[in-house]
This record gives C-alpha cells, structure tokens and sequence, in this order.
C-alpha cells in the first residue's frame, strides 16, 4: 500500500511488583536515584498487570497515549524521558514479505500512539506506576528494536518511576541503587527466576481501592528533607537486611523471609511517621491486620505468614504455601465478616509470579 497505510504495532504485559525490602527516597530526583537498594517479588500477571500496544505510523503526527481508555498527556517529564531514551537506542525494523522498511533514523520523526490497560485500580498503593512504566519501556523497546539487555532496559523504566525498574524481571529482584552520577548502574538484576520459590501465595487485602492522599513522589521527598531516622535506615539498617533477605530467599527460608519483610515494612511507616508533616498510609483496618497476622505468628513461634504495606493501607500478605494461604483467608474472614463497617473490600489472590 502507499506509505502513509502502513502501522506497526507491539504488545506487551507486566506485572506489578511488591517490595519486601522498600525503596524510599531519592538522591537525585531528575534521574530518580534512590537512596538504598531493594527488592521486590514480581506478581503473577494475572490479576496485577499492566497490558501495552505500541503502534507507530507516518500517518500518526504526535506522540498520543490512552490509559484505561481515556487519553492522557504525554507532556510530563518521566513519559518524555522514556520516549527519549529508547528512541536513542532504536533500531532498524523491517519485513521483507510487507516490503516494510524504517530505517534507524526513520525513528526520530515517527510519532507513537499508545495504549495502555490496568487490570487494577490505579494508584490504591497497588503500585499501577511501577507495572505501568515497565510495561512502556519495555514494549517501546520492543517496537523499535532495542537491542540493550533488560537490565539496560530497567534503568530507563527507572526514570518513569523508581520502583518499575523492578518489574523488568520476573521472580525476585533487587533494584541496585548504583554509584554513578549518571544513573547508569541504577538497575533491576534478577536474584532468582519464577520457578525458585513456586510454593509462596500472595494475598492482597485491599483495604481501600481510594487513591492515595500524598503521592509516594512528594512523600519520600518529605522524608528525605524531614525525618531523621531516614539516614539510619537507609545507610545501616538496609544495606545489613539486603544481605540477609538475598540468604533467606537464597535458602527459600520462610522464617528470616517473613521477620525481614514485616521487620522493613514497619520501618517504611516509622520512616513516614516521622517525616514533618507526618504521614500515614496505613489505617485501622490495617493495624488490625498486622496485630491479626503478629499473633498468629507468636503463637505458633515461627513466622506462618508475612505482611508488607506500601504507600497506601491495602494489605500484601505472603504465606509459605497453598495450605497456610487458606488458614489466613479464615482468620481474615472471621475477623472481617463481608459487608460490615471496617470490611476490606476484596481479596486478591495470587500466586507469585508465572
Ligand atoms: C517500593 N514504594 O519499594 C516502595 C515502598 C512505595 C513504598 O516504590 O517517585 O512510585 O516514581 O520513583 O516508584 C513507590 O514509589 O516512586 C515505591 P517514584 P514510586 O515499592
């Protein structure tokens, strides 16, 4: 057909990621360096991903992007950022049986429409930001033919958001916060695939589905300028979990898993309690989780289960296998009846990763 016909499209699908140990704060806020390292278990895509298509065309004259259908601007710095960086590194694309042909260069004037799916609510402190922006990156990447490894690929999801550099790869991942002014050795690299720790279900108590009062941007920028437990954390308390958290998911040993997961959630809400203005993410719903699952856990005197909140109240429970998994639905269910007052909403069940 003639030139203006043609349009090439990608697709892809990532899954969100639940840090065990958090990433909170920045040393540079432009390039989104963080402060300490993390990691994170990436989820199963099934219920918590987000699902892109690329499209580009000369018959396209801007760069355009939907979200859940509804378009959004491209105008902000992190979305521009990404565009930039993987356009850099694009590469020839061509199919002979179409007679399709876009140079290197082509990529420069081309323009790109997007289109994005969540399959959960956005900003509920599900971390939609995180599968959002490696699912960008990552299928941009693949319309234009980047060659860099997915560990490259990881520090340019990075500067749409911190935590999407994590969501690159499957299983658990640590989030390097490098050395470089540059950002460059800020990345994702993969401690162990999908198929290492099968046994582990993921359960998300959502709490709320609302959207978060203070952003997770503006809050570690608060904590960063405000609290002073911060820099304990960041530069003794993590750098000694990191090590224990890589030997515990190492040695798939649930109970040092379990007692460092709850151990720096806790932290990350003592960090936020102690910036000025305080901040609070979590509520009552959730504090009675954590005293329901603390309980449970001193009276078998081992961990059954682990707890870890983000920057919203919605609880992610992890529990060593299918059995313990159904033991907690109960006691959730017990101790919230459907359709009263202080309920959680729903459940979401998953296992980790596919
Ligand atoms: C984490 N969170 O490690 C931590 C724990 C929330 C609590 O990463 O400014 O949305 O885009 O880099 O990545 C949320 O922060 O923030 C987050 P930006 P992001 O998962």
């Amino acid at each position: 057909g003639s030139e203006s016909e043609w349009v090439v499209m990608a697709t892809g699908r990532s899954p969100t990621n639940i840090a065990v140990i958090k990433y909170w704060g920045k040393r540079d806020e432009d390039l989104i360096l963080p402060i300490n390292d993390s990691i994170s278990l990436t989820l199963d895509p099934l219920h918590l991903s987000a699902t892109t298509t690329a499209a580009v065309s000369p018959g396209f004259f801007r760069d355009r992007m939907w979200l859940n259908g509804k378009e959004i601007p491209l105008s902000g710095e992190r979305y521009q950022k990404c565009l930039r960086e993987i356009r850099k590194r694009a590469n020839e694309v061509s199919d002979e049986k179409k007679g399709l042909k876009i140079k290197k260069e082509d990529w420069e004037s081309l323009h790109v429409h997007i289109s994005s799916y969540n399959n959960f609510p956005t900003a509920a402190g599900l971390a939609s930001s995180a599968a959002g922006f490696a699912c960008l990156v990552f299928t941009l990447a693949k319309l234009m033919n980047v060659k860099e490894d997915l560990g490259q690929i990881s520090s340019i999801a990075r500067q749409g958001s911190g935590s999407a550099c994590r969501s690159l790869f499957g299983g658990f991942v640590k989030w390097t916060m490098g050395n470089n002014a540059d950002g460059s050795d800020s990345l994702a690299i993969q401690l162990a695939d999908e198929a290492h720790w099968t046994d582990l279900v993921v359960i998300i108590a959502v709490v709320s589905s609302k959207q978060k009062e203070t952003s997770s941007t503006s809050g570690m920028r608060e904590t960063v300028q405000t609290s002073a437990l911060i820099k304990h954390r960041a530069e003794t308390v993590v750098p000694a979990r990191m090590l224990k958290m890589e030997e515990a998911i190492a040695n798939r040993d649930f109970a040092s898993f379990a007692k460092l997961a709850c151990s720096d959630s806790n932290q990350f809400h003592a960090v936020c309690l102690d910036t000025s203005p305080p901040i609070f993410y979590m509520n009552d719903t959730s504090h009675r989780i954590i005293n329901l699952v603390e309980k449970w856990n001193h009276s078998e005197g081992t961990p059954q289960v682990a707890y870890t909140f983000d920057a919203g109240p919605n609880a992610v429970l992890i529990s060593p296998n299918r059995k313990t998994a159904a033991l907690l639905m109960q006691r959730l269910l017990y101790q919230f009846p459907p359709n009263q007052e202080t309920d959680l909403t729903s459940f979401v069940v998953g296992d980790k990763s596919i």
